[in-house]
């Protein structure tokens, strides 16, 4: 019988949008995928932390931190409530209110076992699929914080596949969806599930069959239902400006500069 490759779901920053989470799922479903990796930010800004956190196991999906993830983890420790309020928690509720009361609230809402959950969240997973080495990243191989994107120069991706053995590069961060080449490896971004930065408002992920001999792989979009997440935004009391962004859904670059001052 011949060897089919595994189809494998690529997904991340889900930021808590579970209606989102839940069409994704049903596509992967569908698709018989059978390995499901995850290039977290699984929470943040979106209103189910929970439910998306134990959607993620029950799906099995194997994941890594974002920086929401690590920022909500701390945020006991650096924002210490209920004692003083520390400097970065001031300048954070300064420039971006919006931002300081999504973290505050997820933080406040996650049961412990979430928490848990994503404290331990490695930074970054290798794994091998079919004879292919694969390494799952939130950003890039040298940071968290680089967002790859479908415009990131040649140059810098050739550079970077230069310091993993591995063939494939999965990551996330940037919403911005891509299959790239370089130097024969290839670098996926499946863009955002739960908040993609191009206005398209529809969940952004990737189906790919991953071998030795080289990936093949497209960016999906699925529809959803989009007034259930932002009718829990304004059910659980968070600003009304984080179900704009919900809504609108473009990259916080391209959002007017006063927009994240706005709690209320
Ligand atoms: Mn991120």
């Amino acid at each position: 019988m011949e060897h089919s490759p595994l189809k494998v779901a690529l997904i991340g920053d889900v930021h808590a949008n579970l209606p989102a989470l839940e069409a994704v799922l049903h596509v992967v479903e569908e698709e018989d995928c059978g390995m499901v990796l995850d290039t977290g930010d699984v929470v943040g800004y979106g209103p189910f932390p929970n439910e998306v956190l134990q959607r993620s196991r029950e799906s099995r999906c194997f994941g890594v931190r974002g920086n929401y993830d690590r920022w909500i983890s701390r945020f006991g420790e650096t924002h210490r409530i209920g004692l003083h309020e520390s400097a970065k928690a001031d300048r954070l509720r300064e420039r971006n209110p919006v931002k300081h009361a999504s973290l505050r609230w997820t933080f406040e809402t996650l049961t412990e076992l979430n928490m848990a959950y994503i404290t331990g969240l490695p930074k970054r997973r290798e794994i091998e699929i079919d004879g292919a080495l694969v390494v799952l990243l939130h950003g890039s191989i040298v940071s968290g914080n680089e967002g790859l994107r479908s415009t990131t120069p040649a140059a810098r991706l050739r550079r970077l596949a230069t310091l993993s053995p591995a063939t494939v590069f999965v990551s996330g961060h940037s919403h911005d969806p891509f299959i790239r080449t370089a130097n024969g490896k290839c670098f996926i971004n499946p863009g955002s599930v739960g908040r993609p930065g191009d206005g398209d408002y529809r969940p952004s992920f990737a189906i790919a069959e991953i071998t030795a001999d080289g990936v093949s792989g497209d960016i999906r979009r699925v529809d959803y239902d989009i007034d259930a997440v932002l009718k829990q935004i304004r059910a659980q009391g968070l600003p009304p400006r984080i179900a704009e962004m919900f809504r609108l859904a473009l990259h916080p670059s391209l959002l007017p500069s006063d927009f994240f001052l706005h709690v209320s």
